[in-house]
């Protein structure tokens, strides 16, 4: 077993493997797309691997990369963290992508980005929204912007359609990270309007059964109620406080942000306010297209999430473009290329369908405009966010 020329193998092997380093970029250009196809979560990441998909098609159709295509990897995060280190994995040492878009939540941001962080492999978050998330390292950035420039808008709106509101109830999910932060920022800015929050009740991302919550809420004859929490959850309590009989407004996060919500609480969905980072009538020439192409293959606009998926894979290729100028892809090292692929692309600027686009010194999006919409439901399973602003 001990034989001299197993170890001589051995560490040749080793060193094989620790030539990494010498690993060159593969044609076409693989970028992975780490997002939530499996678990509650795809309710997000179905349009998320849409958006990815479409640039894919999109940019390749108009040249890749001086020519050279893109070939996007995709690795399941389902829900939870240890599926998104998981992926984040399999795309780094497996896949030798030249960087990362997602994965789907911020709870998962949170435990996968420093493996990419560690490892000098560019991430661009495609919908994490929570206070914190490019801070987590050098390579981490986002075009999903943050709690604190999202959720207030909704709040205003919210007074701006019912200048009466003064005694809200505040709910959200406990276990999500991104939830715990936006709710946060809804309280302060509550505070700030001078509206009095009556109650603050917490659920989970689990639950299905919101009476206790639900209770307390109509106990304080609120007029406004904001929901933290993720899709089918939030779906659910939206659903029991209506049956129950709460009939003010509801403002929900940006976790309410998905048709995919609407077969989960049905016509109960009516009305609830939810503040955007996109807007299909966006009026940049990059939107018209991107908003064009989903319309025709979707019959429907082009929703936030695949908008900011699509953003993801196209500021990865804008970057990878500046740098092909100065060295074709194919003759950089990986390692090489990742790093100079994070350092371009915090510098860059982009014309997105999310509209003009850079990142500030820590990666997070610097980002111009933001709207709010209104759910209007057709029927129990179909509708639309009718934007207000
Ligand atoms: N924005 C949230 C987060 O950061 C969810 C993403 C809604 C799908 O986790």
């Amino acid at each position: 077993m001990n034989h001299p020329l197993k170890n001589t193998l051995s560490l040749m092997l080793l060193s094989t493997l620790s030539l990494g380093s010498a690993q060159k970029v593969a044609s076409p250009i693989p970028i992975g797309i780490a997002v939530a196809q499996t678990s509650n979560a795809s309710l997000f990441g179905q349009e998320q691997v849409i958006g990815a998909r479409l640039a894919e098609k999109f940019l390749n159709a108009r040249g890749g990369v001086g020519g050279t295509p893109i070939k996007l990897v995709f690795q399941d995060t389902s829900g939870d963290e240890a599926g998104a280190i998981n992926a984040f994995q399999n795309l780094i040492s497996k896949d030798n992508v030249v960087g990362i878009v997602g994965p789907t939540l911020s709870q998962q941001a949170f435990s996968a980005d420093p493996i990419a962080d560690r490892a000098k492999v560019p991430v661009l978050g495609p919908s994490n929204t929570a206070k914190g998330i490019p801070q987590i390292g050098a390579y981490i950035s986002r075009v999903s912007a943050p709690v604190t420039a999202i959720a207030p808008n909704a709040l205003k709106q919210a007074l701006k359609i019912n200048p009466k509101i003064k005694k809200v109830a505040v709910l959200y999910a406990q276990n999500d990270a991104f939830s715990t932060s936006e709710t946060g920022i809804f309280q302060q800015t509550a505070k700030d309007l001078d509206l009095n929050v009556a109650t603050v009740q917490k659920f989970q991302t689990t639950d299905n059964d919101f009476t206790t919550q639900v209770t307390a809420v109509l106990g304080e004859n609120v007029d406004l109620v904001i929901i933290s929490g993720l899709a089918n959850d939030s779906g659910n309590l939206i659903k029991q406080l209506r049956q129950l009989g709460y009939k003010g407004l509801i403002v929900g996060g940006n976790g309410l942000n998905s048709s995919s919500m609407f077969p989960i609480c049905g016509q109960y969905c009516d009305g609830v306010i939810v503040a955007q980072a996109y807007s299909p009538t966006q009026s940049s020439a990059a939107n018209q297209l991107f908003a064009r192409e989903y319309k025709a293959q979707y019959k429907k606009d082009p929703p936030q999430f695949a908008a900011q998926a699509y953003t993801g894979v196209q500021v990865f290729v804008d970057a990878l473009k500046v740098l092909d100028h100065k060295k074709k892809i194919a003759d950089w090292d990986l390692s090489d290329l990742r790093i100079a692929l994070n350092k371009q692309l915090l510098i860059g600027k982009y014309k997105t369908p999310l509209g003009d686009l850079s990142f500030d010194k820590d990666g997070d999006i610097v980002q111009q405009a933001f709207y709010v919409a209104q759910i209007k439901m057709k029927d129990t399973k179909n509708g639309t966010f009718v934007f207000l602003k």
